[in-house]
């Protein structure tokens, strides 16, 4: 039965702020972290039921607001194969969060319970971490109470300060331990020998990268990346600036792969300490994001290889892996992109390989990944990573190569399938990756941005009573509310060379974004604001 008084108990100590009204949106429940004592303990219980759910599967809950600002905090469940919580229980996230008081709250509890066909009596399995956030640890403490009055196994198991990839991974590897889907240790220090491993084994007999610039956004990832470095010493170099976790308000601030993305500026950190044409990298605030830059080595210019050229990198090298190996029409590759993926990007893949275009958030690329044998995905802003179907692993495994050329690209595919944390996308894992496939090509940073030149594009967010008004169908590409504007949008798309311009309802701010991009800066930033016009 439900343990109804200890719920109630502990529910007391965590009351529902008065008019605040919480949305389980794409990236979990985001807001200024002193707002969120009751989410969190409210989470920890739907944790426990979701575990319950699944018969004691481990699920995950990680405490982290990501790219934003060092007030904000957030949460978000994750599901035992270290994916996005299944769509139908956003909405009992959302349902709990916002019961008014104790009894209501109950009342939930016992709906979602009837609702998911849930039995009270099956165990529950947590795993749960944090970014560096300061609000995080008093946010942890009201997760344990949830965790606890649900009665999950042992009050949970808490992975300390680590990176939203680290928790998904553990995940993961605690449910596939020991069955045919084994993934690895269930451990930071396994996931980090785990890449290691990989990363010697593709960079054997290659020069080695030079030392790297990795702007660690003042946050978790500068643990991240000290832990690892030990794990490749004499392979690969680490140059981490941005570590500094102690001074308040540094997280995120003019650091990180938002920041880099956003301003489309080199963070004042670095300022000075890259030489031309030397190669640095981004992580955001829970290291799941991960923008590349450089000096232009003629014009010292600031050069951004944002994640749809890193699709573009490491699509392109899969494809010839794959045709090196002996394996072309037996494997089939795709990329999956968002509208937000520069035009450019798209024609150079297409060309290439078949590209599909889904709504923003990470759950519908990984998903719309998955139907390809190897399914290769990138947000525009560094989300993303590469993922195998079981065809194409049990493929790898089996196959027969003829020629020593085959040989070493078919081991080069299995290691690169250890490289890459499918589960989801990880900065670290992405760097690597990236790493390794410039260390094959032999390439320079400007030679891998000259596959396809950016149009030049523009982000513009504008302010609505009501973004919800804003609909859209054809993976956000068009509205089809409020009537008439997508007509009108078209009207002056046809005006501009190159020119393309959507419009879409944010999903974690309460705004409406326009995005525009076209032949030259003046026409994209033009074409963004009468645009942006004509929403507001
Ligand atoms: C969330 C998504 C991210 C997306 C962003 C768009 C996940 C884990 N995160 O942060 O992928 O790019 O939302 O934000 O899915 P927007 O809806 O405000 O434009
Ligand atoms: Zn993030």
């Amino acid at each position: 039965d439900l343990p109804e008084e200890v719920l109630r108990e502990y529910s007391e100590k965590h009351k529902k702020p008065e008019s605040v009204n919480f949305a389980y949106g794409t990236a979990g429940f985001r807001t200024l972290g002193e707002r969120l004592d009751s989410v969190m303990f409210r989470m920890g219980v739907l944790a426990g039921l979701r575990s319950k759910a699944l018969g004691g599967k481990t699920i995950g809950v990680m405490v982290t607001a990501s790219h934003n600002p060092e007030a904000d905090n957030g949460v978000k469940l994750v599901d035992p194969m270290g994916e996005m919580l299944e769509q139908s229980w956003e909405s009992y996230a959302t349902y709990l969060a916002n019961a008014e008081t104790t009894d209501e709250f109950i009342t939930n509890v016992q709906a979602v319970i009837y609702r998911g066909g849930i039995s009270i009596s099956q165990p529950a399995n947590v795993v749960y971490a944090r970014d560096t956030r300061p609000s995080g640890a008093a946010l942890v403490a009201a997760l344990e109470d949830g965790l606890k009055a649900i009665g999950v196994e042992g009050g949970g198991w808490n992975a300390g300060v680590t990176t939203t990839p680290v928790l998904h991974y553990l995940v993961r590897t605690t449910n596939t331990k020991g069955t045919p889907e084994d993934y690895g240790e269930p451990s930071e220090e396994g996931y980090y020998s785990k890449l290691a491993a990989a990363l010697k084994a593709l960079l054997s007999g290659k020069p080695s990268p030079p030392p790297l610039i990795v702007d660690c956004a003042n946050g978790v990832g500068a643990l991240s990346v000290a832990a690892f470095s030990k794990h490749v010493e004499g392979v690969f170099q680490f140059q981490p600036t941005n570590t500094d976790l102690q001074t308040p308000g540094l997280l995120n601030f003019k650091a990180g792969a938002d920041f880099v993305k956003t301003s489309q500026s080199i963070p004042p950190a670095l300022q000075g300490k890259l030489s031309a044409g030397q190669r640095a990298a981004s992580f955001d605030g829970d290291a799941d994001r991960l923008m590349y830059f450089y000096l232009d080595d003629q014009t010292s210019q600031f050069r951004m290889l944002d994640g749809d050229k890193i699709a573009a990198l490491v699509a392109g090298h899969l494809v010839e892996l794959v045709n090196a190996a002996g394996l072309a029409g037996r494997i089939e590759l795709g990329v999956v992109q968002t509208a937000y993926a520069n035009g450019s990007s798209t024609k150079f893949l297409e060309k290439r390989l078949p590209v599909k275009c889904v709504p923003t958030g990470v759950k519908h690329l990984h998903h719309a990944a998955e139907a390809f044998g190897i399914g290769v995905y990138f947000e525009a802003n560094g989300h993303g990573t590469v993922v195998f179907s079981k065809e194409t692993l049990a493929l790898l495994n089996s196959h027969q190569p003829s020629t020593p050329e085959q040989t070493k690209a078919t081991e080069d595919l299995i290691q690169l399938t250890k490289l890459i944390n499918s589960a989801v996308g990880d900065a670290l894992s992405d760097l690597l990756l990236v790493e390794v496939v410039l260390a094959s090509k032999g390439y320079t940073a400007t030679q891998w941005n000259s596959s396809y030149s950016d149009l030049p594009n523009r982000l513009v967010k504008v302010l609505v009573p009501d973004r919800s008004l804003y609909k859209t169908t054809d993976a956000e590409r068009k509205l089809t509310e409020p009537v008439g504007l997508q007509e009108k949008i078209d009207a002056l798309v046809a005006q501009y060379e190159a020119g393309r311009s959507f419009v879409r309802a944010s999903g974690t701010e309460d705004a409406v974004r326009v995005y525009a991009e076209a032949g030259t800066r003046e026409a994209a930033d033009e074409l963004a604001f009468k645009v942006a016009g004509l929403v507001y």
